[in-house]
């Protein structure tokens, strides 16, 4: 088990009554219970994942039924946070996929309750441990802040005394009717790799639609995507980014879902679609000594 804070602790110095309480989750682990209006959602504190994002009442994120906490194996579903490098790790497979913070216990720094919103940020910090497998000094910091919208805001800040590279995404899996009743728009003509196929380059031509393995990397910014679901819950995700010149598409198909064996089954895939607000291929990102680097994403559903 990965020891957690106290939670006790949490609730007296973070809660805000009405707003924002910690509790221990079914799962294993604490998670942050973010409430505006009839809006809520769930942050755990491990990766500072984003578990659960109800919007109108509807579940707007996917989660594994094999999701669990606290057993050194990221949570499939929700948000997770791919840090400090997307994918695997640039020159050793052997390191984990995704960097190595969706399975940290993040710290609780703060948490805030207006009128416009709730929000509460996490951080986690390289240790001397990390150096083996990342040999830079870095903090990162993910700020969710919930109201009829859902907003996170992650913030690399460089700690050591040379400049490094970072690739990331926040990797969010959308929940959806039924995945042949889906198009993304706002990609066409960008340029992507296209991972199934080589890592060929190809130009996107008018709206996606899913009907096979897709895992693409859109390249060269894209400000405004939206995710439409035409099916039962008939409605529009848009999502805005910044701070992010890549975006990721992908949907694992049958194959892909039964080789993963954590989709909770056969069928899994018709449900969930990943729409990634990334920094990541070609769109490595700089941050020198003592700088800093934020990404930013917000979802609306109309
Ligand atoms: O973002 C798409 C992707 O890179 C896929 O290639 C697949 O590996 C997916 O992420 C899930 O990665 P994970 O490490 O969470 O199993």
């Amino acid at each position: 088990m990965i020891s957690q804070p106290d939670l006790a602790f949490l609730q007296t110095t973070y809660s805000r009554p009405g707003a924002l309480a910690f509790e221990a989750s079914p799962l294993g682990g604490i998670v942050a219970r973010l409430t505006f209006g009839q809006h809520e959602s769930l942050v755990a504190l491990q990766g500072a994942q984003v578990l659960s994002w109800v919007c109108n009442g509807a579940e707007q994120l996917w989660l594994s039924p094999h999701a669990r906490l606290g057993i050194g194996k990221p949570v499939r579903g929700g948000i997770p946070v791919c840090w400090p490098w997307f994918g695997p790790h640039p020159y050793d497979e052997a390191k984990p996929n995704h960097g190595f913070v969706r399975t940290r216990i993040w710290e609780v720094v703060g948490t805030v309750a207006e009128s416009d919103g709730v929000s509460i940020e996490l951080a986690a910090e390289t240790s001397l441990a990390d150096l083996a497998i990342w040999p830079q000094e870095a903090q990162v910091r993910l700020t969710v802040r919930l109201n009829n919208r859902l907003a996170l805001s992650l913030t690399t800040l460089n700690m050591g005394d040379v400049p490094f590279i970072l690739t990331e995404a926040l990797h969010t899996y959308f929940s959806v009717s039924s995945i042949d009743l889906v198009r993304i728009e706002g990609l066409a003509k960008c340029a992507y790799v296209d991972k199934i196929d080589n890592c060929t380059r190809k130009m996107q031509a008018g709206a996606i639609e899913i009907a096979h393995e897709v895992d693409r990397i859109y390249l060269g910014g894209t400000a405004s995507v939206s995710l439409i679901d035409d099916g039962a819950s008939q409605r529009r995700v848009s999502i805005m980014s910044r701070g992010s010149r890549s975006a990721v598409v992908w949907n694992p198909w049958i194959d892909k879902t039964a080789r993963l064996g954590d989709m909770g089954g056969p069928d899994a895939y018709r449900h969930m679609v990943c729409i990634e607000t990334a920094n990541a291929g070609d769109d490595v990102v700089k941050v020198d000594r003592g700088g800093q680097h934020v990404m930013a994403v917000e979802y609306r559903v109309t």
